[in-house]
Order: structure tokens, then C-alpha cells, then sequence
């Protein structure tokens, strides 16, 4: 195997886990997960909607993972700082009140937006089309970001956490742009927006491959140089890794239906 960092590990990329951590002690087991054989990355938004945030946040960082900020956690970051009420879906109150809840708060508060290898790029939704220099990026989101404020106000990271669909220059469609209905999206799908209006990543060309997150309704996404691991679990779908250097999917069904697609 190739190095890659000076580790031999195989890096294991795990999708949206929102809070169901029982779900990723299922992947963990399904992985044969071992701390000496596999480095762990999470896509974003390991908190919310599911039943236990609290855990899952733990158990990323028993095992030493690193992850990309996600719109999920953002939005605990925000609520930490008092800059945010809770949403009718919340599920991250016991965080906020846990005793070490301040040190795994502080954790997710120091992630990147991004995350790079000779090879591969990780982004919880995705890139923009001129992002170009992406470490010039995510040092300008580190300069930039208010910690004491709403981060979603920077919109580099706003970009990096919720894009969907975009046009070329990166412009997000107006809300009258029609998108396709959920029930018209189908794993895989790309969806039938209006030009010039597409996935993001239809305007990524490699050469490396970018692994992202965010987009349960789209699910499990292979493509050139694109892996998409938000397969809907805390939706009652799976939770899916993607280890690289097998270029293999992983993946157990959620125990439940957490949350209703409305
Ligand atoms: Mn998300």
C-alpha cells in the first residue's frame, strides 16, 4: 500500500452520521475497525436530528478522527455561543449541558472546511467552482471566521457546508429556480435543475477525488473523481464509509427512522 503522510493506514471516510451512534458502532464492527490499520475522517455533521449526538461526538474522538465542519455543526457551535435558538428538529441539548460538553464543542470548533491529500479533498457539501487554491481557502476561513458570532456568515465556509447546486461562477439558484422534487431524485441521480444551474460537483474535474457528505436526498454518489457518502441514515437509509484505499463502500442500515422526510 502507498504511504500516504508518512501513515500506511487506510483512510476510512464515514458519511452523515447526525447522531446515531449506535449506527456507528455497527460500521465500526462491520469495519473490523482498527486504530493501528484504518484512519478515520468524518464528512460533516456527526451531530443532529438523531438520538445521540453526545455519543457520536465521543466516539469520533476515542478514535482519533478528524472530520470537516458540517451545517450540523455549525449550528451547535452557534448555539454554544448563544448566537442561535434551538430548531423544532434539535437534538443537541444534551451537549450543551453534558460536562465535557465545552471540550468536544471546542473540538468540532477547530476542524476544517476542508481537508487535503495528494489525492483526495474532503468538504462536507462541496467545493466551489473557482476554488482553485483550497489550503488558501481554509486559511482564509480560519482568519475569517467569528467563532463569537454566526460562522454561517462567512460565506466561504456557508458555501463549503450547504451547496447543493450551483452555477459555474459558484452563484446559488434563486429560490424560484425549480429543483427536482425529492421524490424525483434517485440514488445516483444527478437531478434535472434548469441550466445553468447543476450539483455542484458537475463542475469538478479532478484530478483528485473529492468525498463529501450533506446530500441524503441525492444518497450514495460514485462518479469521476466524486464520492458521495451521505446515504441517509438518521432518514432510516444506511451508514456508509468509503475506505480509499480500496476504493470499497462499507455500509449498515440505520436501527431506525429517526427523523420523517417531510
Ligand atoms: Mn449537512
Amino acid at each position: 500500500m502507498e504511504a500516504v503522510n508518512g501513515d500506511d493506514r487506510q483512510r476510512v471516510f464515514i458519511g452523515d452520521v447526525q447522531g446515531c451512534a449506535s449506527e456507528l458502532e455497527d460500521l465500526l464492527d462491520e469495519l473490523r475497525y482498527d486504530p493501528q490499520r484504518h484512519a478515520l475522517y468524518f464528512c460533516g455533521d456527526l451531530v443532529n436530528r438523531g438520538p445521540r449526538s453526545l455519543d457520536a461526538l465521543r466516539l469520533a474522538r476515542e478514535c482519533a478522527a478528524d472530520s470537516v465542519l458540517g451545517n450540523h455543526d455549525l449550528h451547535l457551535i452557534a448555539r454554544a455561543a448563544g448566537v442561535r435558538g434551538a430548531k423544532a428538529l434539535d437534538t443537541i441539548e444534551e451537549i450543551l449541558t453534558a460536562p465535557d460538553g465545552d471540550d468536544l464543542i471546542s473540538w468540532l470548533r477547530g476542524r476544517p472546511a476542508v481537508i487535503e491529500w495528494a489525492d483526495l479533498v474532503l468538504v462536507h457539501a462541496g467545493l466551489h467552482p473557482t476554488w482553485t487554491d483550497l489550503a488558501a481557502v481554509d486559511r482564509r476561513i480560519a482568519r475569517g471566521v467569528d467563532w463569537t458570532g454566526d460562522p454561517m456568515e462567512s460565506a466561504d465556509l456557508r458555501f463549503a457546508t450547504t451547496v447543493r447546486y450551483c452555477g459555474p461562477q459558484g452563484d446559488i439558484p434563486p429560490r424560484d429556480v425549480e429543483r427536482p422534487a425529492r421524490r424525483e431524485t434517485r440514488p445516483g441521480h444527478l437531478g434535472s435543475i434548469a441550466p445553468p444551474y447543476a450539483p455542484w460537483d458537475a463542475f469538478w474535474h479532478g484530478p483528485r477525488t473529492v468525498v463529501f457528505g450533506h446530500w441524503a436526498e441525492r444518497g450514495l454518489v460514485r462518479r469521476d473523481c466524486v464520492r458521495g457518502l451521505d446515504s441517509g441514515c438518521v432518514w432510516g437509509g444506511r451508514l456508509t464509509a468509503w475506505i480509499a484505499e480500496q476504493d470499497r463502500f462499507v455500509s449498515v442500515p440505520a436501527r431506525e427512522r429517526y427523523q420523517a422526510i417531510d
